[in-house]
């Protein structure tokens, strides 16, 4: 099934939101194929960040991203990208919708509490960039017939 890069930013674990975020992805019904701890450095933000290195806000960005270790998610899903990206919200917290986790955790543009991949395509290479192979585990929910209808968990 689809898999989708979550990236829990430093402030989220400073004002002890983990377990809260953890908790509605996986009251959705989104697996849980990788997670782990890591301290992100200027190579891998780059990288990440690319399509903003332009913008005047980069270097606090940055700064901001490096501040303390995150924790890296992989979750699993039908649909898994557009589903935690509508979970997400807008990236501005003040203007995203009351009920995403943005929208309830937030009041920042940049402290926006997770990154989520954006495309199915991106979710790939974003997966990828953030967990080796073995990092990232095949295994059956035993709930899985009660998630989803027998059509929509090939
Ligand atoms: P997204 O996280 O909703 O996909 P992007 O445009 O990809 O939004 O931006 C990546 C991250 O850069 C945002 O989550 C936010 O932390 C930060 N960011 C984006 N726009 C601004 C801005 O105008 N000011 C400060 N930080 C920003
Ligand atoms: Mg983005």
């Amino acid at each position: 099934m689809e898999k989708t890069l979550i990236i829990l930013k430093p402030g989220t674990l400073q004002r002890g939101l983990v377990g809260q975020v953890v908790d509605r992805f996986q009251r959705k019904g989104l697996k849980i194929a990788g997670i782990k701890m890591m301290q992100l450095d200027d190579n891998i933000l780059r990288e990440h960040y690319a399509h903003l290195v332009d913008r005047p806000f980069f270097p606090t960005l940055l700064a901001s991203m490096k501040a303390t270790p995150v924790i890296v998610m992989c979750l699993e899903g039908k649909d898994a990208v557009e589903v935690v990206r509508a979970m997400t919200g807008a990236t501005n917290c003040r203007k995203a919708a009351p009920g995403t986790i943005r929208g309830d955790f937030g009041m920042s543009g940049q402290e926006n509490i997770i990154h989520a991949s954006d495309s199915v395509e991106n979710g790939q290479i974003e997966v990828k960039r953030f967990f080796a192979d073995n990092e990232i585990f095949s295994y059956s929910l035993l709930v899985q017939p009660a998630t989803y209808g027998p059509d929509e968990c090939l």
